[in-house]
């Protein structure tokens, strides 16, 4: 009988919070407790069969620098049927008790393409991405950068994982 780690449960000492985010750049989320009276524990996505991701990283020019309150609707087509449908999610500031989630826009695509990228700023400014243009950055599995009125760009990775990865 495979031992808890094994079988992927989760330690919990006192749980105050949790945080969601991609800490080593690999698309795949990762999880952060913060335990009272305890040191955080970090849970490392090592998941092999993780399908295709995106992440869009939104910059504000007109609007507030980190974009809160952004809008971006990442619309998907199922490669087998061609039916098509819509992701979205927004930036947001304190998500949580106790935990913030990370900037970065994440999407789980599955198997599926990218055919548009659609955002709404703050300030009310429509940008639209179309397929080529993301086929372009090499989408899916990438990370992509977003400044309020300018192209998509690609982004560098966030950084090696820690020592307690
Ligand atoms: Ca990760």
């Amino acid at each position: 009988m495979a031992d808890a780690r094994e079988r992927g449960d989760i330690d919990v000492i006192e749980l105050a919070a949790v945080g969601v985010a991609d800490l080593d750049g690999d698309g795949r989320l990762d999880l952060v407790l913060s335990n009272n009276n305890a040191p955080p524990t970090i849970y490392r996505n090592c998941w092999a069969r993780s399908g295709n991701w995106l992440q869009l990283s939104l910059e504000g020019s007109v609007s507030n620098r980190d974009a809160i309150g952004a809008a971006a609707k990442v619309t998907i087509a199922d490669p087998a049927t061609g039916a098509t449908r819509t992701l979205t999610r927004v930036v947001e500031a304190g998500s949580g008790f106790a935990s913030q989630r990370m900037f970065p826009l994440h999407f789980g695509l599955g198997e599926s393409d990218v055919v548009e990228i659609r955002l709404v700023w703050p300030s009310g400014t429509v940008q639209e991405f179309p397929e080529q243009d993301i086929l372009n950055l090499g989408v899916p599995n990438r990370a992509l950068h977003i400044r309020e009125g300018d192209e998509l760009r690609t982004r560098s990775p966030s950084g090696s994982p820690s020592a307690a990865l």
